[in-house]
This record gives C-alpha cells, structure tokens and sequence, in this order.
C-alpha cells in the first residue's frame, strides 16, 4: 500500500507547484467524513470551501448522477436537453428569479455576471462604448482569470499576470460612504461578497449590504452579489443577502449547487437584465449539461429537504459560542455567520492546521492568521462535540 508520503512525491512530480496543501492524501469521503489512503479518518471541517455543504458523495445526488450518466451527459447547447428545464425551473422556483444562465466554475459565472452588467450598462443604462466601470471590495475573491485577478487587492494574486482589464475600482469593504463616492456616471455595478471569504471570513456591520443596495437603486447602478460561497445554506440562510433582505440585481452561484459532485455554476437575475444577451452572446461547451443539471437538482433537493440553511443557523450559533468558550491565549477572535466560521489567532494559522490533521480534523488557514471552520451542512451536533475537545486541545498547546 502506497503511504500518504508515496502520494505526495508523485503529486509534486507531475504537478504545477501552485498550491500548498496539508500532507494528507484523501482517496474517501461520506457525509463529514474522509479517509486517507493509510486508512485513517477525518473530520472534514473545510467542505471544499463550501461546494460540499451536502456532505461528501451524498446518495441523492451520487443517485442522480449515476443515473444520468448512464443515459446522456452532453449535447452540447447546440440542441436542447430535458434536464435544462427541469433544472432551471428549479433553480428559479427556489431562489425567487427569472432567469438563470449556468456555467461551470465559479470564476465562470462571476465573468458571466461582469459580461452582462456591462452589456446592460450600454443598452439600457446608456454608457458610452468601452467605458462601463464596476465597482468591487478591496480584500476580494472572485476567482482566478486574469480580468477577475486584475481588480484583486491582493498582490500574490496579481504580479507576473498582466497586463489586466481596466473598468474596474476598487473601494474599502464595509464602507456604504465609499461606494457613494466611488459611483459616477459609468458605474454600472456593483460586485460584493456579503461575507468574504478567503479575505478571513470578515463579515460586514449590519446593514452594510443594505445601504449598498439602497445606494445602488438610486443610482441606477446593479447589485451584483457573489453569493459563490456565501450561498446555499452557508450562512444559515438560502443566501446571506436575505439576513438583510436584499434582494441583488444578479446573484452568483457556484460550489453547493453541485453538492460537490461536479462543476456547476449560475447567474440568477430577472427578464430585464438578461434580455440583453442574444445568441452568440455567450456560452460554454459543457455549461447546463445534462449531467451537471441532473446532478443540480438533486443538490438543490437536498438543501431544501434537509433544511441546511437551518441547520446552519442553529448550529452555527452553537459551535461559534462553544468556539468563543476555549480558553486560549492564542485565539483573537471567533467570527462569522451559520456555519462560515473564522477563528482569527495571534499567530500563524498554518501550524495549528498541521496539529489539527494530526488530531483527525481537516481545517485550512485562510489569511495567515484565521482557521476556518466550515464543516458540511448536514454536520450533526454529536460529530461537532466530538471535534469540540480535539480543537480546544490544539488551540491551548501549540
Ligand atoms: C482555489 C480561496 C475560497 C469564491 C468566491 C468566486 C470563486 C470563489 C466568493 C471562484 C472560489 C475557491 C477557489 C479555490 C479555493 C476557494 C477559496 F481560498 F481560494 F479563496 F473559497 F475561499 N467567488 N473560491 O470563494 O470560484 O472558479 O474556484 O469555482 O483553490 O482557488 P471557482
């Protein structure tokens, strides 16, 4: 049997060097739980960056995607498939709009929600050509092409990749006043993540998003939320707008919508915004197959059957309180909403991490000094008490 190290070196042999991971090589995952290829088991407190709030390989949606797989998988968008309406239906029923155009990966979509802002800004909001501007956060994550790392303020993200796009500006986070400011007449959105993520799980004052959005209406300028990570039940709502009843322009989905079984994103928005596009517009060869939307719907069936959104919220408000509890003159701070956690340390987080491995616990550093927590939905409060001591441990002696 091959060791987690035998792995490893062969892993860093064939591969690009452009990540970091923890040493474990995980070849099993059910519900919270994965196992590495020496057979020892974990928790799996990062979920994927939260695609896998249904849990690892769950039997609804394994179900569905067996099932499909065995009858037809692409057809292209060439031809018309069954399971794009049943999807889209769905989608649209559950989240409250029109319309929604999938794609595969979150960066996908987030390119997607920026190609048709900018189209509306110049037939209905009336930009002149090539001048549309979108405003988005300092300490942002939208993903990895080189328009979306172009407006990223962190410089590992962005040396050694430009030139970049312009139309971009970029504002301080949880500052409603600088987005005033920031608007001009070729403002046509504004793009936020309710709560950002890879950022250190920093979650705004209450209200900000509303005065966001407030500001955004009377300006004729679109809301446009990146609800990639946030959504889906994370937070411990459907999206983490609806804590302040903001309903955005575009929302953008991505990770959860597959439960982790394969990737599929989408923008949501309503007829006016979207009838922009016109065929050849916009597209994708494997967007909305038939795979990807069976696959779709049973994660979506899965988040509403399973109430994850209040599994998140009442859990998330426990275990963040449990959190605050352990005593430990390394921890700053415990933050977060439903079950996106950040516990922020005084010290590099990463050797916390590696202890926590050791411990049976698979969690990763965000930001240097934060841990996130962010365990599967499905997560039942038995296997957080089990996590509960094993944490504390690790958090007083290291
Ligand atoms: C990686 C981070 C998290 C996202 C938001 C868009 C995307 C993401 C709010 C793009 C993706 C992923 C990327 C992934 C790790 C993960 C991540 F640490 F890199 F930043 F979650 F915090 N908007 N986040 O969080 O979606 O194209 O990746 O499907 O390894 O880069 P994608």
């Amino acid at each position: 049997m091959k060791t987690n190290k035998a792995y490893i070196k062969l892993i860093e042999k064939y591969n690009a060097n452009n990540y970091l991971p923890l040493p474990v090589v995980l070849t099993r995952g059910k519900g919270v739980w994965v196992w590495d290829v020496e057979g020892k088991k974990y928790i799996d407190m990062l979920s994927s960056y939260s695609a896998l709030n249904q849990g690892h390989c769950h039997p609804k949606i394994i179900k569905a995607l067996k099932s499909q797989a065995s009858r037809l998988t692409l057809t292209s968008r060439a031809f018309h498939h069954d399971m794009l309406a049943h999807f889209t239906k769905k989608l649209c029923a559950l989240t409250g709009y029109e319309k929604a155009l999938p794609m595969n990966s979150g960066a996908e979509a987030v390119e997607t929600a920026i190609k048709v802002s900018r189209k509306w800004g110049y037939h209905k909001k009336g930009v002149k050509k090539d001048c549309a501007e979108i405003i988005v956060c300092e300490n942002n994550f939208h993903g990895r092409t080189t328009t979306i790392v172009g407006f990223s303020s962190e410089k590992q993200y962005r040396d050694g990749f430009g030139p970049f796009a312009p139309g971009f500006t970029i504002i301080p986070y949880n500052n409603p006043g600088a987005l005033q400011t920031a608007i001009n007449e070729n403002t046509i959105g504004f793009m936020v993540e309710p709560i950002q993520g890879e950022g250190g799980v920093i979650v705004p004052d209450k209200g900000y998003l509303k005065s966001c959005y407030d500001i955004c209406k009377k300006n004729n300028v679109l809301f446009i939320a990146d609800e990639i990570q946030t959504g889906l039940g994370r937070t411990g709502k459907l999206f983490a707008c609806d804590y302040e009843t903001v309903r955005p322009d575009i929302v953008i989905v991505g990770k959860a919508l597959s439960g982790g079984a394969y990737p599929v994103s989408a923008i949501l928005c309503d007829n006016p915004i979207i009838d922009v596009l016109h065929p050849g517009d916009h597209g994708s060869t494997f967007g909305a197959n038939p795979l990807a939307s069976a696959i779709a719907m049973a994660a979506l069936d899965v988040i509403v059957q399973e109430k994850l959104p209040q599994r998140a919220y009442t859990l998330g408000n426990w275990f963040r309180e449990r959190l605050r509890k352990i005593d430990s003159s390394a921890m700053k701070e415990v933050r977060g909403k439903g079950l996106l956690i950040g516990v922020e340390l005084t010290k590099e987080a990463r050797p916390y991490c590696e202890a926590l491995m050791k411990q049976g616990i698979l969690a990763k550093e965000t930001h240097k000094m934060v841990i996130r927590f962010a365990p599967p939905l499905i997560v039942k409060k038995q296997e957080l008490q089990w996590a509960l001591p094993r944490i504390e441990e690790v958090l007083k002696t290291h």
